[in-house]
């Protein structure tokens, strides 16, 4: 009997494109409208702390709106059924793995619904603006910023991340444009490790030389077609 092999799934923004939450680097993305060092750096917060607030009181509301798509579905199915280890590292701040009913996810790029208080350092969950510098649920002081990791700061929980990697049997790409490190380079940390690697894309990335597969489309139905 095939051995069931622990699986590490990487998810990018692409996989929640169909829910209708904009991408960052396919066309109409993010980035198009916002240059990322005027909103995702530390120095961009210093600098124009209402424009980088702002920002992602849009993104926040607008991310509430949205829902699971099928790809999402079908990772939370795989995860409820797989018997062995599953992780879903996602670069996305949207919930939408969770609320399609997926257990074993790790954002390591922070959660839009998290806040972060710069005077007392407490997380607390947040769905509503900052732009008005609201008081620490914790501590009271004016000081919350998105628990988002901006460019430049460093990844969440890379320990464990790593640990996955190392007991892989198989790396899963799934909407992602390969364009930012850490997470870019874990296809090469999974393939120095022994594992498969597979990327599942709308196109190919840039990374995609590094897998030992590649399927290209739409994530609704090819990350379905996979977990079939
Ligand atoms: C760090 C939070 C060190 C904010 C984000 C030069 C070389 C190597 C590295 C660097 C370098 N210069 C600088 C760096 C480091 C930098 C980096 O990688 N820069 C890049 C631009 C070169 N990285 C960092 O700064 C990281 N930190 O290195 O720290 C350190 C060490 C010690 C101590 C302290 C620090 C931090 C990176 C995290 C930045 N934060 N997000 C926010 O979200 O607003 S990154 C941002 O990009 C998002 O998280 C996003 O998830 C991530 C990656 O983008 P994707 O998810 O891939 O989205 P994208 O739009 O790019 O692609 C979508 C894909 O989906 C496309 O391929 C498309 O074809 C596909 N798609 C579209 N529709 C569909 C689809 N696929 C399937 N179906 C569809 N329907």
């Amino acid at each position: 009997m095939a051995t069931i092999p622990n699986i590490v799934i990487l998810t990018g923004a692409g996989i929640s494109a169909e829910s209708g939450i904009d991408t960052f680097r396919s066309a109409g993305g993010l980035w198009e409208s916002y240059a990322v060092e005027d909103v995702a750096t530390p120095e961009a917060f210093e600098r124009d702390p209402d424009l980088v607030l702002g920002f992602y009181d849009m993104r926040r509301e607008a991310i509430q709106t949205k829902t699971p798509n099928a790809a999402h579905m079908a990772l939370a199915r795989l995860d409820r059924e797989w018997g062995k280890d599953l992780l879903i590292v996602t670069q996305n701040l949207d919930d939408l793995h969770e609320r399609a009913g997926a257990s074993r996810v790790l954002h390591m790029h922070g959660e839009h619904l998290s806040v972060w208080c710069t005077a007392c350092d407490a997380r607390s969950r947040w769905k509503e603006t900052l732009i008005e510098r609201p008081p620490c649920p914790e501590c009271g002081e004016p000081a919350l910023r998105p628990d988002i990791v901006w460019f430049g700061e460093m990844p969440y929980r890379m320990d464990e991340i790593f640990e996955a990697l190392h007991e892989a049997d198989l790396f899963v790409s799934i909407g992602t444009s390969g364009a930012v490190y850490p997470a870019a380079g874990f296809v090469r940390n999974a393939r120095e490790l022994g594992a498969a690697t597979l990327e599942l894309n709308l196109e190919p990335s840039q990374g995609t030389g590094w897998f030992d597969e590649a399927r290209h489309g739409p994530a609704t139905q090819i990350v379905s077609q996979w977990v079939e």
